[in-house]
């Protein structure tokens, strides 16, 4: 206690801000973090006031939002209805597929291709119903020129097995610099489906990488394995729901973990991410997640944890002028508490994270215009799409 009130009184005289964790609130674990920065980086506070401006009210649970190069957006609502809006009128697509909307399931995340000027080509996942169950799937389409609808509807990638739940879907769909899709899954929650995270011959818990037709690019790295799924680049994940690159075009992933174990990774061809062998989080009835361990050789670390969670959503590193103290971090949304959560990095480990709450409610995805203004939807009954900038 000394030693906190001599560095606050330190800080206070040198005026900058007090080297301390987020106030997070009480851990629910206390394992030992591998490395320093692991998690509880030190807080941040930029001093920033959020101007809100609501672009779309009245969206039932927006789940994702998309920014076309245009200057339209696209939005999804998760019962099954994507959005679009130009010149300030919103409107509905049709011509999307049929989703099964129980639960977490339903229309998922939309992404547009890197040659959307040329081709018009968005991608949209979901979680599809199926004979015995349902399971996430993702297709390509064309949007008209009009955004009325979309046409050339063509199942890409189909998530295997289907199964008879309701809970972790994944999905985001990340298109990469070399023509390749990334595409995050869950692992379908229930014990013991949840174990196929490990289960290579299974698209459950995995991170995949395909090509927009469909096909497997042919450096995936277990390509031509006896009992291997083609598709996985990377496996062990509980559910992740953001995923996005850096300016170098690296991927980073974000999952909700179990009680306090919620990860930021950085994920790597071929390499395990651990769970549901290693967490740092328990069971949400409290019971150790497995043996309770939270390394195991041949596992990789996350990057950074959060304990307790923040339930995380979609996430995009910032570039842009408006927030100039801000260029290249990551701005995650968070459900619980809800808001916005910005983390520094620096040399691949978290430095510092500050925690901001534009009052709307829990925010499902986060994305960076090129103008450098915040949009948001906020996974509510009564959603909306919101862009924020600072208050001048
Ligand atoms: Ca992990």
């Amino acid at each position: 206690m000394r030693f906190l009130l001599n560095a606050a009184f330190a800080a206070l005289i040198a005026g900058a801000s007090y080297a301390a964790p987020w106030p997070q609130g009480k851990a629910n674990t206390d394992f030992p973090p591998a490395f320093a920065g692991q998690t509880r980086a030190e807080a941040m506070q930029s001093g920033v006031t959020l101007k809100v401006e609501p672009v779309i009210k009245g969206l039932e649970h927006p789940w994702a939002v998309a920014l076309l190069p245009d200057g339209g957006v696209l939005v999804t609502e998760r019962p099954g209805r994507l959005r679009y809006y130009a010149n300030g009128r919103v409107s509905e697509v049709s011509g999307i597929p049929r989703v099964d909307a129980r639960r977490q399931g339903g229309l998922l995340d939309v992404a547009i291709s890197p040659d959307f000027t040329g081709s018009r080509v968005i991608f949209l996942s979901y979680a599809e119903p199926r004979e015995g169950g349902n399971g996430t799937a993702v297709a390509r389409m064309v949007l008209a020129p009009d955004g009325a609808s979309v046409s050339d509807v063509e199942v890409i990638f189909r998530q295997m097995p289907t199964y008879d739940g309701g809970l972790h879907f994944g999905s985001r769909i990340v298109p990469a610099p070399d023509g390749s899709l990334f595409i995050t899954l869950g692992e379908r929650s229930d014990v013991p489906i949840r174990d196929t995270a490990q289960d290579m011959g299974h698209h459950l818990g995995k991170l995949i990488r395909i090509m927009p037709d469909g096909n497997i690019p042919s450096d995936n790295p277990f390509v031509g394995r006896d009992g291997v799924r083609p598709e996985i680049y990377a496996s062990g994940f509980r559910n992740v729901q953001a995923a996005t690159l850096d300016k170098a075009g690296q991927l980073w992933t974000i999952e909700h973990g179990p009680l306090g174990g919620d990860e930021l990774n950085r994920p790597e061809r071929g390499r395990n991410y651990g769970w549901p062998v290693i967490s740092y989080g328990r069971n949400y009835n409290g019971s150790a997640v497995n043996e309770g361990i939270t390394a195991r050789e041949g596992m990789e670390q996350p990057v950074y944890y959060w304990d307790p969670v923040i339930a995380p959503s979609g996430a995009d590193f910032y570039e842009g002028r408006l927030f100039p103290g801000w260029q290249g971090d990551l701005l995650i949304g968070a459900m619980r508490p809800p808001g916005l959560v910005r983390l520094k990095l620096d040399g691949g480990k978290v430095s510092g994270e500050e925690r901001l709450d534009p009052g709307i409610g829990r925010i499902r995805d986060v994305q960076v215009a090129g103008d450098g203004t915040i949009w948001v939807v906020t996974d509510e009954a009564d959603g909306g799409l919101y862009r924020l900038s600072p208050e001048r």
